[in-house]
């Protein structure tokens, strides 16, 4: 049976709280005949940065370069900045190890409510293919003349066209593979974004040709997230720029019943860097250190690390242990109307994933 070499950063916030529910679901599987597991926590985050002045060490990638994948929690702190948290861990993570396609699925399971009328278990089932190295989330531009009436921001956008060729090229092919409405919908703002939207919807085109049994649509954001609201069942595969599809990831997963039910993927297709697994939500400062957090999210987040090692057994228990408990509604925490704990629901997911 393989063995696999995790980096744990729980990070800021509930993410050591759901963080410790994913690593119960690896250790579930692994004495139950699955894969094996070496853990090693990174204490990384915002305590480490009142200690040290920074986020992580100067040569923290460095020292995640030889792991397997990264199981990451969240970061975000109430008392720093959010744009020092975000750029000071895990965006260097990202751009670091190259990880530019961020697969982020939306599901509406049986037994859980949606916020939205009349809709029923499987109505939403998409997945959002998110760019994830550049884009809004370039750290390029500069400020002049602080705090004078002179002053100047400038923010600049940055598409490569090796950065969109890839991310739509992996929605198409992701939509292939899962063979359901076989629809692609892009999302840009290429009315107003003249330049960088414009390539993008350029790319798409020229993508989508390579494509033919694919049904396309390229829609503006501002409609993409009244349709991600009146009519979600309509989208299966959407693509869109690193800050668009962090909205509607957002969108997409509190239309699905809860924030704490949505994982990402952030994958860095070669296979040369490790790939980093973790749950949409960030630190959810309201409710840190309750112990109510969901962990469901970070277990299919889990689902997700393993389908990437290409342990497909493996994650379908963890998917199926995840899609049981939500059905039998015996354990949930309060976000999906229960009264159970992070540890509880935890134990719950590792139970069945145990009886596979
Ligand atoms: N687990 C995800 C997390 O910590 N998110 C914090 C956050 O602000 N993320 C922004 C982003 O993913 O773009």
């Amino acid at each position: 049976m393989a063995e696999y070499n995790l980096a744990i950063i729980g990070g800021d916030g509930v993410g050591p709280e759901v963080i410790a529910e994913g690593r119960k679901t690896l250790e579930a599987l692994s004495s139950s005949g699955g894969p094996t597991f070496r853990f090693t926590e990174f204490p990384w985050g915002s305590d480490y940065y009142r200690e040290t002045g920074r986020l992580m060490p100067e040569d923290g990638l460095e020292l995640l370069s030889g792991f397997d994948a990264i199981l990451f929690g969240a970061v975000g702190d109430p008392n720093i900045p959010d744009h020092i948290t975000l750029h000071g861990l895990l965006l260097p993570m990202r751009r670091g190890f190259d990880q530019g396609i961020c697969v982020r699925p939306a599901y509406l399971y049986p037994g859980v409510e949606s916020p939205l009328a009349g809709k029923k278990a499987g109505d939403i089932d998409m997945v959002i293919f998110r760019e994830n190295t550049e884009g809004e989330y370039a750290p390029v531009g500069g400020r002049l003349n602080t705090g004078t009436p002179h002053e100047t921001v400038i923010q600049s956008n940055v598409f490569t066209r090796r950065g969109t060729e890839r991310i739509i090229r992996a929605a198409f092919e992701h939509c292939i593979r899962r063979n359901k409405r076989m629809k692609v919908t892009s999302v840009t703002k290429s009315n107003a974004q003249s330049f960088g939207m414009v390539f993008w919807d350029e790319v798409f085109e020229d993508v989508a040709a390579d494509y033919p049994q694919v049904e396309t649509e390229s829609l503006l954001v501002d409609r993409a997230c009244m349709d991600f609201v009146r009519w979600p069942e309509d989208f299966d595969v959407v693509v869109a720029s690193n800050l668009f599809a962090d909205i509607l990831s957002d969108i997409a997963a509190v239309v699905s019943g809860s924030m704490g039910l949505a994982p990402s993927a952030n994958i860095n297709p070669d296979k040369v860097h490790p790939s980093l697994f973790e749950p949409v939500h960030g630190a959810a400062f309201d409710i840190m250190g309750k112990g109510i957090a969901n962990p469901l999210a970070t277990v299919s987040a889990v689902a997700m690390m393993l389908d990437h090692f290409g342990e497909a057994e493996a994650a379908a228990r963890v998917d199926a242990a995840v899609a049981r408990c939500l059905e039998e509604r015996r354990v949930l925490t309060a976000d999906l109307g229960g009264n159970a704990s992070t540890a509880q629901m935890g134990d719950e997911a590792a139970r069945l994933v145990r009886e596979g």
